[in-house]
C-alpha cells in the first residue's frame, strides 16, 4: 500500500543504521573482495559462508583501526584519569553486527552484500559468541564497555582470554549435556595479539626477609601473560576503547631442569600445565568453588593487569617519579571479589618493590579501588582457605594478615572492648578451616562499595556488611544496573527501533530517557496497532527460527511466556513449572473451558556440578513431553525448553516475548538485567518485588506490572517465625495435586518412576526459597496476565508504557553514576573527528 511506502521513505530519512552512500558501498565491495582474495585466499567458487563472514569481519575491522589508534593518541595527549574495569568475565556475544551499528556502517554493508548476491543476516549467523561469562555479571561487564566507549571515558576492560568459554548446552533425552565451547577454532578476527608485550607472573615460592626486615617473594615459578586486544567502539562518536584479555604462556625456561636432564619430550609437554591457567571459564554462577586453578586465574588477571596499569601510569605525562598522584590518575573497579587480590598485589608492589611506607601505600590503594557486590547468597561469597593462599601466594597472605591486623586495631579503637565485633569483622575466619573473607577484604581496601539495585544495596548494608556500614557509612552506595540500548534494542529489534525513531526521533539511542515521550501515544490507537504489528512480526520470526532450529512448531498467536536465565533454585524455575502443571490440570479437568493459549518457554544453563539444577531441566523437558503430546491440550498450551541459551539466542528471544518471568524470592536476585531487556522490548513482567523489578515497577507504575509474592520484609518475618512448607502443601489442593504428580511419576520415564522424588522432597520438606508460600499469589497474577492478554488494547497500552518507562535502565545512566560518584571522572562527551575528516 502507498501509505507504508512513504512510511518506509520517512524511516529511511531517519535511519540510524548509517547511510548507504554510493561511495561507501563501492568501497566496501572492493575491500570485501580484496580480503576474500588476499586474506582468505579464496575465490567465489570455493568460498564457504564462513569465508564470507571473515571477509566481512576484516572489512569492518579496517574501519576500526584508525579510530582505535587515534583514540589512544588522544588519551595520551589529554592524559585524563583512566578507568580500569577488572572482571573474570566479559560475556561479549557476537561482534560483527554491533561494530557495524556503532560505526554507522550497517546500511552500506547491507547494500554492498546485496549487490554481491549475499545476505547479511545469514552471514551474521556464522559468528560464534564470545562466551567468556556465565550470565548477568559477565554480560553487565560487556554492556558497561559499550557505555564507557559511548560516553567517551578513557576506560579499559581487563580480563582473561579463555580458550573455552561457557559450555555449549545440548539436551539429550531431556538431560543437559555439556560440550566444550571451542570458540577460537576458526580464528578470531576481532582481536590483535600483542606477543611483544609479555609480562611475567609468579606463583608458589616463599617469603624472604632481608637484614633490614624488608620482605621479598622468592623461589617462585613464572608464567607469562600475553595480551590480546579487542576494540570497543562507542556509538557514533569515533571513539574506540580497548578490552585487553590475557592468555597464559609458558616461558622458555619452564621446566628447565627436565630439559637438561634429558627429559626433552615430557618437558615440552609439561608446558601445557602453565598454559592451563587461561584454558577454561569456571561455569558457576552465584557459587564459590575454591579450586587452586581458579585462584591462579584470579591472581593471573590481577598481576598482569596491575603491571600494565603501572607501566601506563609511568609513561604518562602526569607521572612525577612517585605515586602521590596515582589515585588521581587511576580508578580500578573490581567486578565482585573475583579480582580482589588486586588489593594485596598493589600493596606488595608499593611496599616490596617501590619501597613506599605502609600508610602511604594503603591510602593510595583505598583511593584507587572500588568494589561492586553482585550477590548476598552465602554459598557465592569467596572465602579462600588460608592453606591454598599460603601455597600459591605466600607473600599476599602475609600482606592480608597485616591489613587485617591494622584494621582490627582500628576497630578496637573505635569500639573498645567489643570483642565479638572484632571477631565478626576479621578478614580471617577462624571457625573450622581458616579462611579469608574476600568481600571483607574488598570493603576494607576500597573507598566505595556498591550494590547493583536499590533493594540489594539496602540489604548489604543491613546484613552482609552490617558492621562495616556502621563503621564507614560513607563508603556504601547504590548503582542500579543497566543494559546497553544499542545491542538490546537497536541491533536486536530493528522493527521496534524504526517505530520508535519514527515517533520520537533517534535520540533515544544515546539518551534512553527520551522514551518517556512515548507516553503521549498511550491512547493513540494507530500507534498501539503499529506496536502490536511489530511484536507479531517478531513472534512469527522467532517461531520460524524455533521450527528451523529445534524442529518444534509453536503458535505465534499464543502468548509467549518466557523465563530465560541461569537455572538456579533461587530463580525458581520450579515455580514456573508448578504454574504450567496447574494450567495442564485445569485443561484436563475442563477441556471445554475458555483458555488463553500460551507457549511457555524456559531456557538456561545449569552449572555442571549442580545436581538439583540439572534435575530441574530434566523435569521441564519431561513436563513438556507429557503436555505437548496430550491430544486434549491441543494447541492451548505448549512447553518448550530453549536449548543453549546464550547472548545471541537472547537477541532473538526478547523482541518476541509477551510475558517476562522474573520470579525470584524477594531478597535473592541482586538486580537481574534480563528483566530490563524484556521491558525495553515491550514485554510485560510478572515478577516479585526483588532486585531491579522494584525500580522497574516504580518507573512504569504498579498497574503496568503483574506483581506478586512476599516482600523482603515478609520473607524475613516468615523465616524468623519458622517456615513450614508442608502447611501449604496440606492446605492448597491445587498445589498438592501438582506436587503429587511430580512425586508419583506422572512426568517420569517409565523405567524410573521415582526420578523427581528429590524435587518433591526439597519443596515440601525444605523449600529454602519459599516457592510454596508464593504459589497462590503467583497463580493469581498469572490468571490476571491471561485475562489482560485477551484485551489487546489494554495489553498493548501497557507494553507502550513499559517501553516508555525503560529509560532509567540504560547502562549509560549507570556508567554516568559510577563516573561521577565513584571514579571522579568526566565523560569527555566530545565526538572525535572521523579518520577522513581531520587530524586530531
Ligand atoms: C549476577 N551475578 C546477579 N554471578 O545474580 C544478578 N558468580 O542479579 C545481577 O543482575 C548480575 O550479577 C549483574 O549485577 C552473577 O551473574 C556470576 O555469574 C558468578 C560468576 C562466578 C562466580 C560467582
Amino acid at each position: 500500500e502507498s501509505a507504508s511506502d512513504s512510511d518506509i521513505e520517512k524511516r529511511r530519512g531517519l535511519s540510524v543504521r548509517g547511510v548507504a552512500e554510493v561511495a561507501n558501498v563501492v568501497n566496501i565491495k572492493k575491500t570485501f573482495n580484496r580480503h576474500l582474495h588476499f586474506t582468505l585466499v579464496k575465490d567465489r567458487n570455493v568460498a564457504t559462508p564462513r569465508d564470507y563472514y571473515l571477509s566481512l569481519a576484516h572489512t569492518v575491522w579496517d574501519h576500526l583501526c584508525s579510530r582505535w589508534i587515534r583514540t589512544h593518541q588522544f588519551y595520551y595527549q589529554q592524559d585524563p584519569k583512566r578507568v580500569y574495569y577488572l572482571s573474570l568475565e566479559f560475556y561479549m556475544g557476537r561482534t560483527l553486527t554491533n561494530t557495524m551499528a556503532n560505526l554507522g556502517l550497517t546500511q552500506a554493508v547491507e547494500e554492498a552484500l546485496y549487490q554481491l548476491g549475499l545476505d547479511l543476516e545469514d552471514i551474521e549467523e556464522i559468528e560464534d559468541d564470545a562466551g567468556l561469562g556465565n550470565g548477568g555479571l559477565g554480560r553487565l561487564a560487556a554492556c558497561f564497555l559499550d557505555s564507557m566507549a559511548t560516553l567517551g571515558l578513557a576506560a579499559y576492560g581487563y580480563g582473561i582470554r579463555y580458550d573455552y568459554g561457557i559450555f555449549q548446552q545440548k539436551i539429550a533425552d531431556g538431560w543437559q549435556v555439556e560440550e566444550p565451547d571451542d570458540w577460537l577454532r576458526f580464528g578470531n578476527p576481532w582481536e590483535k595479539a600483542r606477543p611483544e608485550y609479555l609480562l611475567p607472573i609468579s606463583f608458589y615460592g616463599r617469603v624472604d626477609v632481608g637484614p633490614d626486615g624488608s620482605k621479598r617473594w622468592v623461589d617462585a615459578q613464572t608464567v607469562l601473560a600475553m595480551p590480546y586486544d579487542t576494540p570497543v567502539p562507542g556509538f557514533g562518536n569515533n571513539n574506540c576503547n580497548t578490552l585487553r584479555l590475557w592468555t597464559a604462556k609458558a616461558p622458555q625456561s619452564f621446566n628447565l631442569h627436565s630439559f637438561n636432564s634429558g627429559e626433552y619430550i615430557s618437558a615440552v609437554c609439561d608446558r601445557n600445565q602453565a598454559e592451563n591457567i587461561s584454558r577454561v571459564l569456571y561455569p558457576n554462577d552465584n557459587f564459590f568453588e575454591g579450586k587452586e586453578l581458579r585462584l591462579k586465574q584470579e591472581y593471573f588477571l590481577v598481576a598482569a593487569t596491575l603491571q600494565d596499569i603501572i607501566r601506563r601510569f609511568r609513561n604518562s605525562k602526569s607521572y612525577n617519579h612517585c605515586f602521590d598522584n596515582f589515585a588521581d590518575k587511576v580508578a580500578i573497579q573490581l567486578n565482585d571479589t573475583h579480582p580482589s587480590l588486586a588489593i594485596p598485589e598493589l600493596m606488595r608492589i608499593f611496599i616490596d618493590q617501590e619501597k613506599l611506607a605502609w600508610d602511604a601505600a594503603w591510602s593510595i590503594c583505598v583511593a584507587t579501588f572500588a568494589y561492586t557486590n553482585h550477590t548476598i547468597l552465602p554459598e557465592a561469597l569467596e572465602r579462600w582457605p588460608v592453606q591454598t593462599l599460603a601455597k600459591c601466594l605466600p607473600r599476599h597472605l602475609e600482606i592480608i594478615y597485616d591489613i587485617n591486623q591494622r584494621f582490627l586495631a582500628y576497630v578496637s579503637e573505635r569500639y573498645p572492648g567489643d570483642m565479638d565485633r572484632i571477631r565478626r569483622m576479621s578478614l580471617v575466619e577462624e571457625d573450622g578451616c581458616k579462611r579469608i573473607n574476600m568481600a571483607y577484604l574488598c570493603v576494607v581496601g576500597s573507598h566505595a562499595v556498591n550494590g547493583v539495585a536499590r533493594i540489594h544495596s539496602d540489604l548489604i548494608k543491613k546484613h552482609v556488611f552490617k558492621d562495616f556500614y556502621e563503621l564507614w557509612p560513607e563508603r556504601f552506595q547504590n548503582k542500579t544496573n543497566g543494559i546497553t540500548p544499542r545491542r538490546w534494542l537497536l541491533l536486536c529489534n530493528p522493527g521496534l527501533s524504526d517505530l520508535l525513531s519514527d515517533k520520537i526521533g533517534p535520540a533515544w539511542i544515546t539518551d534512553l530517557d527520551q522514551l518517556r515521550q512515548l507516553t503521549d501515544f498511550q491512547d493513540n490507537e494507530h500507534v498501539l496497532r503499529e506496536l502490536v504489528k511489530v511484536k507479531s512480526q517478531a513472534k512469527r520470526k522467532f517461531a520460524d527460527f524455533v521450527m528451523r532450529e529445534f524442529k518444534v512448531k509453536i503458535d505465534p498467536s499464543s502468548m509467549f511466556d518466557i523465563q530465560v536465565k541461569r537455572i538456579h533454585e533461587y530463580k525458581r524455575q520450579l515455580l514456573n513449572c508448578l504454574h504450567v502443571i496447574t494450567l495442564y490440570n485445569r485443561i484436563r479437568d475442563n477441556p471445554k473451558c475458555k483458555f488463553v493459549p500460551r507457549t511457555v518457554m524456559i531456557g538456561g544453563k545449569a552449572a555442571p556440578g549442580y545436581h538439583m539444577a540439572k534435575l530441574i531441566i530434566k523435569l521441564i523437558n519431561s513436563v513438556a513431553k507429557v503436555i505437548n503430546n496430550d491430544p486434549i491440550v491441543g494447541n492451548r498450551l505448549r512447553v518448550l525448553f530453549l536449548e543453549n541459551y546464550r547472548v545471541s539466542l537472547a537477541e532473538k528471544i526478547f523482541p518476541a516475548a509477551d510475558l517476562s518471568e522474573q520470579i525470584s524470592t524477594a531478597g535473592t536476585e541482586a538486580s537481574g538485567t534480563g528483566n530490563m531487556k524484556f521491558m525495553l522490548n515491550g514485554a510485560l513482567t510478572i515478577g516479585t518485588m526483588d532486585g531491579a523489578n522494584v525500580e522497574m515497577c516504580e518507573e512504569m507504575g504498579r498497574e503496568n506490572m503483574f506483581v506478586f509474592g512476599m516482600s523482603v520484609e515478609e520473607v524475613e518475618a516468615l523465616s524468623r517465625s519458622g517456615y513450614r512448607p508442608a502447611d501449604h502443601y496440606a492446605s492448597s489442593p491445587e498445589l498438592r495435586r501438582c506436587l503429587d504428580m511430580i512425586r508419583d511419576g506422572v512426568f517420569s520415564p517409565p523405567d524410573n518412576a521415582g526420578l523427581f522424588r528429590d524435587v518433591f522432597d526439597s519443596l515440601v520438606y525444605h523449600d529454602r526459597f519459599m516457592l510454596l508460600a508464593d504459589y497462590k499469589d503467583y497463580i493469581r497474577a498469572q490468571d490476571l496476565a491471561a485475562e489482560t492478554y485477551l484485551d489487546q488494547a489494554k495489553w498493548s497500552r501497557m507494553c507502550l508504557l513499559n517501553i516508555a518507562a525503560a529509560g532509567k535502565f540504560s547502562s549509560d545512566r549507570t556508567i554516568s553514576e559510577y563516573a561521577k560518584d565513584i571514579w571522579n571522572v568526566d565523560p569527555h562527551g566530545i565526538k572525535l573527528p572521523a579518520p577522513h575528516e581531520s587530524p586530531l
